[in-house]
Protein backbone atom coordinates (compact mmCIF):
# COMPACT_ATOMS: atom_id res chain seq x y z
CA UNK A 1 0.00 0.00 0.00
CA UNK A 2 1.37 3.63 -1.18
CA UNK A 3 2.73 5.48 1.84
CA UNK A 4 3.72 9.37 2.16
CA UNK A 5 6.05 11.26 3.70
CA UNK A 6 4.88 14.08 5.98
CA UNK A 7 8.41 16.08 5.88
CA UNK A 8 7.39 17.84 8.88
CA UNK A 9 6.72 14.69 11.39
CA UNK A 10 9.43 12.65 8.72
CA UNK A 11 6.81 9.85 9.26
CA UNK A 12 5.21 7.83 6.38
CA UNK A 13 1.30 7.49 6.76
CA UNK A 14 -1.46 5.81 4.74
CA UNK A 15 -3.18 7.90 2.24
CA UNK A 16 -6.47 7.08 4.42
CA UNK A 17 -4.47 8.73 7.25
CA UNK A 18 -4.65 12.16 6.36
CA UNK A 19 -7.62 14.80 6.30
CA UNK A 20 -8.35 16.78 3.60
CA UNK A 21 -9.57 20.90 3.60
CA UNK A 22 -10.54 23.43 1.61
CA UNK A 23 -9.02 27.28 1.21
CA UNK A 24 -11.20 28.32 4.25
CA UNK A 25 -10.06 25.75 6.53
CA UNK A 26 -13.38 23.09 5.53
CA UNK A 27 -12.82 19.73 6.20
CA UNK A 28 -13.30 18.87 2.17
CA UNK A 29 -14.57 15.62 0.81
CA UNK A 30 -13.56 14.35 -3.01
CA UNK A 31 -16.99 14.47 -5.31
CA UNK A 32 -19.13 11.23 -4.56
CA UNK A 33 -18.68 8.34 -6.68
CA UNK A 34 -21.22 6.10 -7.82
CA UNK A 35 -20.60 2.04 -7.10
CA UNK A 36 -20.35 1.30 -10.72
CA UNK A 37 -18.37 4.11 -11.34
CA UNK A 38 -16.17 2.69 -8.34
CA UNK A 39 -16.06 -0.82 -9.80
CA UNK A 40 -15.36 -0.10 -13.52
CA UNK A 41 -12.26 2.27 -12.04
CA UNK A 42 -11.17 -0.21 -10.05
CA UNK A 43 -11.21 -2.73 -13.42
CA UNK A 44 -9.78 -0.28 -15.33
CA UNK A 45 -6.67 0.54 -12.52
CA UNK A 46 -5.85 -3.14 -12.97
CA UNK A 47 -5.68 -3.53 -16.45
CA UNK A 48 -3.93 -0.51 -16.63
CA UNK A 49 -4.52 3.08 -16.47
CA UNK A 50 -6.10 4.40 -20.19
CA UNK A 51 -5.41 8.04 -21.48
CA UNK A 52 -9.51 8.88 -20.40
CA UNK A 53 -8.59 8.04 -16.83
CA UNK A 54 -5.03 9.97 -16.58
CA UNK A 55 -7.34 12.99 -18.02
CA UNK A 56 -10.16 12.29 -15.39
CA UNK A 57 -7.26 12.48 -12.84
CA UNK A 58 -5.77 16.06 -14.39
CA UNK A 59 -9.10 17.40 -14.01
CA UNK A 60 -9.85 16.19 -10.82
CA UNK A 61 -6.76 17.50 -9.57
CA UNK A 62 -7.12 21.05 -11.23
CA UNK A 63 -10.00 21.59 -9.57
CA UNK A 64 -9.12 20.57 -6.39
CA UNK A 65 -6.60 22.98 -6.92
CA UNK A 66 -8.68 25.71 -7.88
CA UNK A 67 -10.52 24.39 -4.21
CA UNK A 68 -6.84 25.32 -2.45
CA UNK A 69 -7.72 21.64 -1.26
CA UNK A 70 -4.68 20.88 0.27
CA UNK A 71 -4.29 17.98 3.29
CA UNK A 72 -3.02 18.04 6.85
CA UNK A 73 -1.19 14.75 8.37
CA UNK A 74 -2.58 13.32 11.75
CA UNK A 75 -0.12 15.64 13.76
CA UNK A 76 -2.14 18.22 11.97
CA UNK A 77 1.00 20.07 9.56
CA UNK A 78 -0.16 21.13 6.42
CA UNK A 79 1.56 18.95 3.72
CA UNK A 80 2.88 21.02 0.77
CA UNK A 81 1.08 20.17 -2.73
CA UNK A 82 1.66 17.00 -4.40
CA UNK A 83 3.01 15.17 -2.07
CA UNK A 84 0.16 13.07 -2.19
CA UNK A 85 0.36 12.13 -5.58
CA UNK A 86 3.88 11.62 -5.64
CA UNK A 87 6.31 8.99 -4.02
CA UNK A 88 8.97 10.98 -1.65
CA UNK A 89 12.13 9.68 -1.16
CA UNK A 90 14.66 10.84 2.21
CA UNK A 91 18.11 11.17 1.00
CA UNK A 92 20.23 11.95 3.58
CA UNK A 93 23.55 13.82 3.77
CA UNK A 94 25.98 11.71 7.02
CA UNK A 95 29.07 12.98 7.91
CA UNK A 96 31.15 14.94 10.36
CA UNK A 97 31.34 18.88 10.12
CA UNK A 98 33.17 19.94 7.19
CA UNK A 99 33.07 17.08 4.76
CA UNK A 100 31.59 19.30 2.38
CA UNK A 101 27.88 18.09 2.41
CA UNK A 102 26.51 21.34 1.87
CA UNK A 103 28.46 22.60 -0.91
CA UNK A 104 28.13 19.53 -2.62
CA UNK A 105 24.71 19.36 -2.27
CA UNK A 106 24.49 22.89 -3.56
CA UNK A 107 26.72 22.10 -6.49
CA UNK A 108 25.19 19.05 -7.49
CA UNK A 109 21.62 20.68 -7.53
CA UNK A 110 23.05 24.10 -9.66
CA UNK A 111 24.16 20.97 -11.95
CA UNK A 112 21.10 19.14 -12.39
CA UNK A 113 18.18 21.80 -11.88
CA UNK A 114 20.25 24.83 -13.19
CA UNK A 115 22.12 23.45 -15.20
CA UNK A 116 20.23 20.20 -16.29
CA UNK A 117 23.12 18.05 -16.87
CA UNK A 118 20.92 14.86 -16.37
CA UNK A 119 18.83 15.81 -19.04
CA UNK A 120 20.52 13.29 -21.90
CA UNK A 121 19.45 11.06 -19.93
CA UNK A 122 15.99 11.80 -19.43
CA UNK A 123 16.05 13.16 -16.02
CA UNK A 124 15.38 16.80 -15.00
CA UNK A 125 14.93 18.32 -11.86
CA UNK A 126 12.71 21.35 -10.77
CA UNK A 127 13.01 22.69 -6.31
CA UNK A 128 9.87 22.24 -5.13
CA UNK A 129 7.75 25.37 -3.83
CA UNK A 130 8.06 25.11 -0.31
CA UNK A 131 12.17 25.06 -0.59
CA UNK A 132 12.57 27.39 -2.66
CA UNK A 133 13.48 30.31 -0.25
CA UNK A 134 15.65 28.02 1.74
CA UNK A 135 17.64 26.62 -1.40
CA UNK A 136 18.12 29.96 -2.48
CA UNK A 137 19.49 31.33 0.88
CA UNK A 138 21.57 28.62 1.87
CA UNK A 139 22.68 26.94 -1.40
CA UNK A 140 22.49 29.42 -4.31
CA UNK A 141 23.61 32.87 -3.09
CA UNK A 142 26.59 31.11 -1.46
CA UNK A 143 27.58 30.06 -4.74
CA UNK A 144 26.73 32.94 -6.83
CA UNK A 145 29.64 34.41 -4.77
CA UNK A 146 31.72 32.11 -4.79
CA UNK A 147 31.86 31.14 -0.95
CA UNK A 148 31.36 27.73 0.66
CA UNK A 149 27.89 27.98 2.37
CA UNK A 150 27.86 28.44 6.11
CA UNK A 151 28.39 26.17 8.42
CA UNK A 152 24.87 24.02 8.64
CA UNK A 153 23.26 24.81 12.43
CA UNK A 154 21.48 21.99 14.31
CA UNK A 155 18.50 24.35 14.46
CA UNK A 156 18.38 25.23 11.00
CA UNK A 157 18.48 22.00 9.19
CA UNK A 158 15.45 21.65 6.85
CA UNK A 159 15.20 19.30 3.97
CA UNK A 160 14.99 20.22 0.55
CA UNK A 161 12.84 18.88 -1.88
CA UNK A 162 13.42 18.73 -5.73
CA UNK A 163 11.32 17.36 -7.63
CA UNK A 164 12.35 14.61 -10.33
CA UNK A 165 10.52 13.86 -13.93
CA UNK A 166 12.06 10.70 -15.78
CA UNK A 167 11.10 11.15 -19.02
CA UNK A 168 10.42 7.05 -19.52
CA UNK A 169 7.88 7.65 -16.70
CA UNK A 170 6.77 11.35 -17.27
CA UNK A 171 3.33 10.53 -14.66
CA UNK A 172 5.66 9.30 -11.98
CA UNK A 173 7.39 12.12 -10.82
CA UNK A 174 9.37 11.58 -7.51
CA UNK A 175 9.92 13.81 -4.96
CA UNK A 176 13.68 13.70 -3.70
CA UNK A 177 13.95 14.62 -0.27
CA UNK A 178 17.67 15.85 0.35
CA UNK A 179 18.40 15.79 4.40
CA UNK A 180 21.60 17.83 4.61
CA UNK A 181 21.92 17.22 8.43
CA UNK A 182 24.28 19.04 10.61
CA UNK A 183 27.53 17.30 11.07
CA UNK A 184 27.63 19.03 14.64
CA UNK A 185 24.56 16.79 15.30
CA UNK A 186 26.18 13.42 14.96
CA UNK A 187 28.56 13.89 18.18
CA UNK A 188 26.25 11.46 20.11
CA UNK A 189 23.61 9.21 19.58
CA UNK A 190 21.27 10.97 21.48
CA UNK A 191 21.26 14.87 19.37
CA UNK A 192 21.52 12.59 16.22
CA UNK A 193 18.13 11.00 17.33
CA UNK A 194 16.62 14.15 18.42
CA UNK A 195 17.61 16.05 15.46
CA UNK A 196 17.98 14.34 12.49
CA UNK A 197 14.32 12.59 12.18
CA UNK A 198 15.20 12.15 8.91
CA UNK A 199 17.62 9.88 9.41
CA UNK A 200 14.93 7.27 10.60
CA UNK A 201 13.17 7.31 7.43
CA UNK A 202 16.16 7.65 5.00
CA UNK A 203 15.49 5.77 1.82
CA UNK A 204 19.03 6.30 0.93
CA UNK A 205 22.37 7.62 2.28
CA UNK A 206 25.43 9.86 1.07
CA UNK A 207 28.08 9.21 3.57
CA UNK A 208 30.92 12.05 3.51
CA UNK A 209 34.72 11.45 4.28
CA UNK A 210 37.32 13.84 2.99
CA UNK A 211 41.04 13.31 2.75
CA UNK A 212 41.61 14.54 6.45
CA UNK A 213 39.82 11.52 7.77
CA UNK A 214 42.44 9.44 6.02
CA UNK A 215 45.51 8.23 7.43
CA UNK A 216 48.78 8.61 4.89
CA UNK A 217 51.72 6.68 6.20
CA UNK A 218 55.27 8.53 5.10
CA UNK A 219 55.84 7.13 1.29
CA UNK A 220 52.70 5.71 0.65
CA UNK A 221 52.42 8.35 -1.85
CA UNK A 222 49.65 10.45 -0.32
CA UNK A 223 49.87 13.24 2.39
CA UNK A 224 47.46 15.11 4.20
CA UNK A 225 46.92 18.52 2.48
CA UNK A 226 49.03 21.21 3.32
CA UNK A 227 48.64 22.82 6.32
CA UNK A 228 47.29 19.97 8.42
CA UNK A 229 49.64 18.06 10.37
CA UNK A 230 48.41 14.70 11.04
CA UNK A 231 48.06 15.00 14.80
CA UNK A 232 45.62 17.91 14.02
CA UNK A 233 43.62 16.53 11.46
CA UNK A 234 40.79 14.73 13.09
CA UNK A 235 41.08 11.36 10.97
CA UNK A 236 38.92 8.49 11.04
CA UNK A 237 37.27 8.94 13.91
CA UNK A 238 34.44 11.64 13.47
CA UNK A 239 33.09 9.76 10.40
CA UNK A 240 32.93 6.64 12.22
CA UNK A 241 31.46 8.47 15.28
CA UNK A 242 28.73 9.84 12.78
CA UNK A 243 27.90 6.31 11.37
CA UNK A 244 27.38 4.76 14.61
CA UNK A 245 25.13 7.23 15.62
CA UNK A 246 23.36 6.94 12.61
CA UNK A 247 22.92 3.26 12.80
CA UNK A 248 21.96 4.01 16.41
CA UNK A 249 18.85 6.03 15.22
CA UNK A 250 18.51 3.39 12.58
CA UNK A 251 18.11 0.80 14.85
CA UNK A 252 15.18 -1.01 13.84
CA UNK A 253 14.97 -0.58 10.06
CA UNK A 254 16.26 -4.49 8.75
CA UNK A 255 16.60 -3.31 4.95
CA UNK A 256 19.95 -2.91 3.92
CA UNK A 257 19.61 1.07 3.00
CA UNK A 258 21.42 2.29 -0.21
CA UNK A 259 24.25 4.13 0.41
CA UNK A 260 26.81 6.12 -1.93
CA UNK A 261 29.98 6.67 -0.03
CA UNK A 262 31.91 10.23 -1.07
CA UNK A 263 34.92 10.34 -0.77
CA UNK A 264 34.95 14.58 -1.32
CA UNK A 265 37.39 17.21 -1.72
CA UNK A 266 39.44 14.72 -3.60
CA UNK A 267 41.07 17.92 -5.50
CA UNK A 268 43.00 17.74 -2.55
CA UNK A 269 43.99 14.15 -2.96
CA UNK A 270 44.79 14.93 -6.93
CA UNK A 271 47.62 17.50 -5.78
CA UNK A 272 49.22 14.83 -3.89
CA UNK A 273 49.29 11.83 -6.05
CA UNK A 274 51.04 11.41 -8.94
CA UNK A 275 51.21 7.77 -10.24
CA UNK A 276 47.20 6.93 -10.02
CA UNK A 277 44.78 8.22 -12.66
CA UNK A 278 43.92 12.12 -12.22
CA UNK A 279 40.43 11.77 -10.00
CA UNK A 280 39.73 14.97 -12.39
CA UNK A 281 39.72 12.42 -15.01
CA UNK A 282 36.07 11.84 -15.05
CA UNK A 283 34.37 9.12 -17.05
CA UNK A 284 31.97 9.62 -19.50
CA UNK A 285 29.07 9.86 -18.05
CA UNK A 286 27.36 6.70 -19.20
CA UNK A 287 24.34 5.72 -17.70
CA UNK A 288 24.90 2.05 -18.48
CA UNK A 289 26.92 1.33 -15.75
CA UNK A 290 24.22 2.11 -13.66
CA UNK A 291 23.26 -1.36 -14.87
CA UNK A 292 25.88 -3.33 -15.48
CA UNK A 293 27.40 -3.83 -11.44
CA UNK A 294 30.65 -5.47 -13.34
CA UNK A 295 31.61 -2.53 -15.15
CA UNK A 296 30.49 0.18 -13.29
CA UNK A 297 32.62 -1.64 -10.27
CA UNK A 298 35.52 -1.75 -12.23
CA UNK A 299 35.72 1.73 -14.26
CA UNK A 300 34.18 3.81 -11.15
CA UNK A 301 34.32 2.89 -7.79
CA UNK A 302 37.51 0.70 -7.86
CA UNK A 303 39.97 3.54 -6.87
CA UNK A 304 38.02 5.15 -4.12
CA UNK A 305 37.35 1.96 -2.79
CA UNK A 306 40.89 0.67 -2.83
CA UNK A 307 41.82 4.18 -1.50
CA UNK A 308 39.83 3.47 1.83
CA UNK A 309 40.85 0.09 2.13
CA UNK A 310 44.39 1.30 2.30
CA UNK A 311 44.25 4.53 4.39
CA UNK A 312 40.83 4.64 5.65
CA UNK A 313 40.30 0.77 7.31
CA UNK A 314 38.19 1.94 9.88
CA UNK A 315 35.52 3.91 7.74
CA UNK A 316 35.18 0.99 5.52
CA UNK A 317 34.66 -1.27 8.30
CA UNK A 318 32.10 0.85 9.49
CA UNK A 319 30.35 1.35 6.46
CA UNK A 320 30.15 -2.28 6.52
CA UNK A 321 28.00 -2.48 9.26
CA UNK A 322 26.14 0.42 8.48
CA UNK A 323 24.66 -0.74 5.05
CA UNK A 324 25.48 -3.91 2.95
CA UNK A 325 24.57 -1.81 -0.47
CA UNK A 326 27.18 0.09 -1.12
CA UNK A 327 29.17 2.40 -3.50
CA UNK A 328 32.33 4.02 -3.53
CA UNK A 329 32.85 7.68 -5.22
CA UNK A 330 35.19 10.18 -5.37
CA UNK A 331 34.31 13.84 -5.96
CA UNK A 332 34.95 17.44 -5.77
CA UNK A 333 32.04 19.73 -5.49
CA UNK A 334 33.90 22.79 -6.63
CA UNK A 335 37.30 21.14 -7.69
CA UNK A 336 39.54 23.56 -5.46
CA UNK A 337 40.10 24.80 -1.47
CA UNK A 338 39.08 28.06 -0.87
CA UNK A 339 41.94 31.08 -1.07
CA UNK A 340 43.32 33.23 1.62
CA UNK A 341 39.93 35.52 1.37
CA UNK A 342 37.41 32.57 1.50
CA UNK A 343 36.64 32.55 -1.66
CA UNK A 344 36.83 29.41 -4.49
CA UNK A 345 38.46 31.26 -7.25
CA UNK A 346 36.46 28.97 -9.71
CA UNK A 347 34.08 26.43 -9.43
CA UNK A 348 34.69 23.12 -11.26
CA UNK A 349 33.07 20.17 -9.91
CA UNK A 350 34.36 16.66 -10.07
CA UNK A 351 32.08 13.66 -10.56
CA UNK A 352 29.42 15.29 -8.69
CA UNK A 353 26.63 13.28 -10.22
CA UNK A 354 28.03 9.96 -9.57
CA UNK A 355 26.52 9.41 -5.87
CA UNK A 356 23.30 10.30 -6.81
CA UNK A 357 22.79 8.30 -10.00
CA UNK A 358 24.17 5.50 -7.87
CA UNK A 359 21.79 6.04 -5.40
CA UNK A 360 18.64 6.02 -7.93
CA UNK A 361 19.91 3.34 -9.68
CA UNK A 362 19.75 1.06 -6.26
CA UNK A 363 17.18 2.65 -5.46
CA UNK A 364 15.08 1.27 -8.35
CA UNK A 365 14.28 4.50 -9.38
CA UNK A 366 15.82 4.14 -13.17
CA UNK A 367 14.55 1.37 -13.62
CA UNK A 368 13.11 1.60 -17.62
CA UNK A 369 15.39 3.82 -18.71
CA UNK A 370 17.38 1.59 -20.73
CA UNK A 371 15.19 2.44 -23.71
CA UNK A 372 15.77 6.69 -23.34
CA UNK A 373 19.38 5.66 -22.51
CA UNK A 374 19.74 3.57 -25.89
CA UNK A 375 17.53 6.58 -27.52
CA UNK A 376 20.36 9.37 -26.82
CA UNK A 377 23.49 7.16 -26.27
CA UNK A 378 25.05 9.69 -28.69
CA UNK A 379 24.34 12.46 -26.75
CA UNK A 380 25.33 11.01 -23.45
CA UNK A 381 28.26 9.58 -24.77
CA UNK A 382 29.46 13.28 -26.58
CA UNK A 383 28.81 14.73 -23.27
CA UNK A 384 32.21 13.07 -22.25
CA UNK A 385 34.11 14.72 -18.98
CA UNK A 386 32.02 17.05 -17.44
CA UNK A 387 33.14 19.30 -14.36
CA UNK A 388 36.71 18.60 -13.91
N1 LIG B 1 39.26 21.34 -1.25
C1 LIG B 1 37.92 21.47 -1.20
N2 LIG B 1 37.35 22.14 -0.16
C2 LIG B 1 36.01 22.24 -0.14
C3 LIG B 1 35.19 21.71 -1.17
N3 LIG B 1 33.89 21.97 -0.85
C4 LIG B 1 33.90 22.64 0.32
N4 LIG B 1 35.18 22.82 0.76
C5 LIG B 1 35.60 23.45 2.01
O1 LIG B 1 35.06 22.70 3.08
C6 LIG B 1 34.42 23.55 4.03
C7 LIG B 1 33.22 22.88 4.65
O2 LIG B 1 32.21 22.64 3.67
P1 LIG B 1 30.68 22.48 4.07
O3 LIG B 1 29.97 22.19 2.81
O4 LIG B 1 30.22 23.61 4.88
O5 LIG B 1 30.75 21.18 5.00
P2 LIG B 1 29.54 20.42 5.74
O6 LIG B 1 29.87 18.97 5.61
O7 LIG B 1 28.24 20.86 5.23
O8 LIG B 1 29.74 20.85 7.27
P3 LIG B 1 28.59 21.06 8.39
O9 LIG B 1 27.59 21.99 7.83
O10 LIG B 1 29.31 21.63 9.56
O11 LIG B 1 28.02 19.70 8.69
C8 LIG B 1 34.05 24.79 3.22
O12 LIG B 1 34.04 25.91 4.06
C9 LIG B 1 35.12 24.87 2.16
O13 LIG B 1 36.17 25.67 2.60
C10 LIG B 1 35.81 21.01 -2.25
O14 LIG B 1 35.18 20.50 -3.19
N5 LIG B 1 37.20 20.94 -2.22
MG1 LIG C 1 26.63 21.85 6.07
ZN1 LIG D 1 3.26 15.76 10.13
Amino acid sequence: MARYLCPQCAVHYRASQFTAYNAQSEAWEPPRVSVPQRVARAVRALLGATGRDRDRERREHLEMLRLGVHHRCPQGHRMPAEFLRRETVPIGLVGPSSVSKSTYLAVLLHRIVGMTDLAPMGLTFTVEEHSRAVYQRDYVTPLAMRRPPEQTRLERTSPLVVRMHRDWAPEDDVNLLFFDAAGEGYRDARSSADLNPYLTVMAGALVFCSPVNLAFAPGSGFALPEGIEGATAPGAGTVVAALQSTRTVLERRRDPIPTAVVVAKCDELAALEARRPHPGQSIPLDPGFYGNEEGYLARQSRWPYDLLAAHGQAILAEVGRFSLLTRYHAVSATGCAVNNLGLFERIAPIRVHEPLLGLLHDMGLLEGAAASYHRDTESVAGQGTYGG
